[in-house]
């Protein structure tokens, strides 16, 4: 630094220094103008910055990082393209109730709102406001501070979700004074305040579940967020209600839980009369709370616990709502209860014989070797590794691929698994499995459909570059749902169809990493754990019976169906 600049700092030593001030030590992104120097600046100064080859993975990964870490995830990128790829991941966030931070270079402000051409020109903030929780622009540096405060209190405050902060180009080069410039930094204090429960609530949430007769607890993934573990585990255990997770709070009590209902899902749905449902919403992936799945009767009562109170209500009436952050609100339930609970003893015996009656039922489909595989023989086997090692994270998506996966591979840790999600998007796949390597690092193992795996294929090279441990397993059937579809109107692949015995393995070989294709579930078994003994970024090309799968796995009834038929 010459002698007439030491005495200044400027935007990008500012954004750094108040990612730096509130922890952020790791960003997400792809470089390009005017945000490259930014990302050189934070690698020298021992920040990780994890560059991608599309911005939408760089944005999954912060989003999941986020949900990994109680703390915001941060995305970088370039302007208009870069922020409409970064977009995708942002409202994903957002719907997911996932802490996350998209920041966005943007080009000048007088030429954008004058509409005049620039580079890249977009007004971003309009259009992210759609999409996330909370949308600021910063366009002095020393406001720098209190933008990426505010970001930061957004995203994890109240119901997590994702923030865009905007940052005009013009901004990174202003400079200012170094010792007010450290001034106008702003620590936050207390991002996330307790939000604690109305004893009141309480009393009446506890009332309900004290005198039903089959209650049902249903954990979803803002149970997992919130990070209970211990006092969710002990109030189930202590009252002895069966709980049933939803597909990301699988592992807060081990899926082999004596308690847990998830291998008789439609019984507890049907017959519970009073339903507990913690950090999960009654959206489509409950049915709404009514309708067949709910035995139609709409005879069971909720007690609801969540930290959006106009969440409460949304599809069903809820008898017992339970305002609060999850934490609180559960250490105040468990407090409640004294030596004289009486455990419904009857209905979980019920649940339990019915979930054994389930898995033994599938087991022996478990144990096949064939070869080509069906998704039972292929997810035994690693059904077996995960057992083996339960610290490792999988990563999920597909149709089949996804659907088969949650119900066979057992979970024994809190936020081992993730997946699809609210949207069931695909795509997540390499952005999570980077992720959650970088922030645990754990093992991971992503288990994806073939055309899952498509979205965010490319990211095979960013998983390389880095050496992470990763063992991505491509369930290759040729194509979406199977790769037996046929175009009956053109000479065309049908197109749900991919390129018959693709070899993805080799797409780990180019980058410099391990790359196997397996045929068979005891070849399948022996390369997977290898690959997380190693912890070698390895690809392995599953091949799966291209007819094994059913037409979008187990929400084929949400395809709208045609009346007339085909014409030709
Ligand atoms: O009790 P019952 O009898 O009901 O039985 C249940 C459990 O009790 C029992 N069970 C067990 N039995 C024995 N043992 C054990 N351990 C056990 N555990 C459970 O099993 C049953 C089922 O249990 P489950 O799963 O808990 O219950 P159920 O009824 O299924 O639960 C309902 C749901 C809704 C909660 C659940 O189904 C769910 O979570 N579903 C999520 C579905 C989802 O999100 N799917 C992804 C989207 S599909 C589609 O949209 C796709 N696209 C379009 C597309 C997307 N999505 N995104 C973008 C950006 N663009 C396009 C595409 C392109 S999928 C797709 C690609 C697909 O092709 P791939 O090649 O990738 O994949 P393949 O299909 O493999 O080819
Ligand atoms: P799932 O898909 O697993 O059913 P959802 O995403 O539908 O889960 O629901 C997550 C819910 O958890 C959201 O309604 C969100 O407001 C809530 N939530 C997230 N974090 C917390 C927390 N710390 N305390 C209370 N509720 C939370
Ligand atoms: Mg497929």
């Amino acid at each position: 630094m010459s002698s007439d600049t030491a005495n200044l700092t400027d935007g990008f030593n500012l954004v750094l220094d108040a990612l730096r001030l509130n922890d952020i030590e790791t960003i997400y992104g792809v470089p390009g103008i005017p945000i490259t120097d930014l990302g050189r600046m934070a690698q020298a100064r021992g920040m990780r910055v994890i560059a991608f080859r599309h911005e939408q993975h760089a944005g999954y990964a912060a989003s999941i990082a986020g949900y990994l870490t109680q703390k915001p995830g941060v995305c970088l990128t370039v302007s208009a393209p870069g922020f409409l790829n970064g977009l995708t991941a942002l409202a994903h966030a957002t719907t997911n109730c996932f802490p996350m931070i998209l920041i966005s270079g943007s080009s000048e402000r007088e030429v954008v709102d004058l509409q005049q051409g620039d580079y890249e020109e977009m007004d971003q903030l309009a259009v992210a406001k759609t999409v996330c929780k909370a949308a600021y622009r910063v366009l002095h540096a020393q406001d720098i501070g209190i933008g990426v405060a505010r970001a930061i209190r957004a995203a994890v405050s109240g119901r997590p979700g994702g923030v865009y902060l905007d940052l005009p180009a013009k901004l990174f080069g202003q400079v200012m004074d170094a010792d007010a410039g450290a001034k106008s930094l702003v620590k936050v204090v207390d991002a996330a305040p307790r939000h604690i429960p109305a004893p009141a609530a309480i009393d009446r949430a506890v009332e309900l579940l004290r005198n039903a007769a089959k209650p049902l607890i249903i954990l979803g993934k803002g149970a997992a967020y919130s990070q209970a573990d211990n006092d969710i585990r002990a109030f189930i255990e202590k009252t002895g209600i069966p709980f049933l997770p939803m597909s990301m709070a699988k592992g807060l009590l081990a899926d082999t839980h004596p308690l847990s209902a998830g291998a008789t899902r439609s019984l507890v749905l049907k017959e519970a009369d009073v339903v507990m449902l913690v950090g999960a919403r009654l959206n489509w992936l409950l049915s709404h709370g009514k309708g067949k799945t709910w035995g139609d009767a709409g005879a069971q009562k909720f007690i609801h616990v969540d930290i959006a109170p106009t969440e409460m209500d949304s599809n069903v009436g809820i008898s017992a709502p339970v305002v609060g952050d999850i934490a609180s609100c559960m250490a105040a339930m468990l407090a409640r209860v004294d030596g004289d609970w009486r455990q419904p003893a009857a209905w979980s015996g019920e649940v339990r014989a019915k979930a054994d009656a389930n898995i033994a039922r599938m087991a022996p489909r478990l144990q096949n070797n064939n070869d080509p595989m069906d998704y039972h023989g292929a997810l035994g086997a690693l059904r077996t590794i995960i057992r083996e090692r339960p610290d490792t994270i999988l990563v999920n998506e597909g149709a089949n691929t996804l659907d088969f996966t949650r119900s066979i591979v057992d979970i024994y840790q809190p936020r081992k698994r993730l997946d699809v999600g609210t949207w069931g998007v695909m795509g997540i796949g390499m952005g999570y499995a980077i992720a959650a390597a970088i922030e645990t690092g754990k093992p991971v193992l992503s288990v994806v459909g073939d055309s899952a795996f498509g979205f965010s294929g490319m990211e095979i090279e960013t998983m390389c570059r880095y050496g992470l441990p990763i063992c991505v397993v491509v369930f290759n059937n040729n194509g979406i749902y199977r790769g037996t579809d046929v175009n009956s109107g053109g000479s065309d692949p049908a197109w749900t169809t991919f390129v018959k015995n693709s070899r993805y393995e080799l797409m780990a070989q180019a980058f410099g990493g391990v790359g196997v294709c397996v045929t068979s579930p005891s070849e399948l078994s022996r390369v997977v754990t290898e690959a997380i003994a190693s912890g070698k970024p390895t690809l392995v090309n599953a091949i799966i019976d291209e007819k094994a799968g059913t037409e979008s796995g187990r929400i084929g009834n949400l395809n709208p169906q045609s009346v007339v038929g085909k014409k030709s």
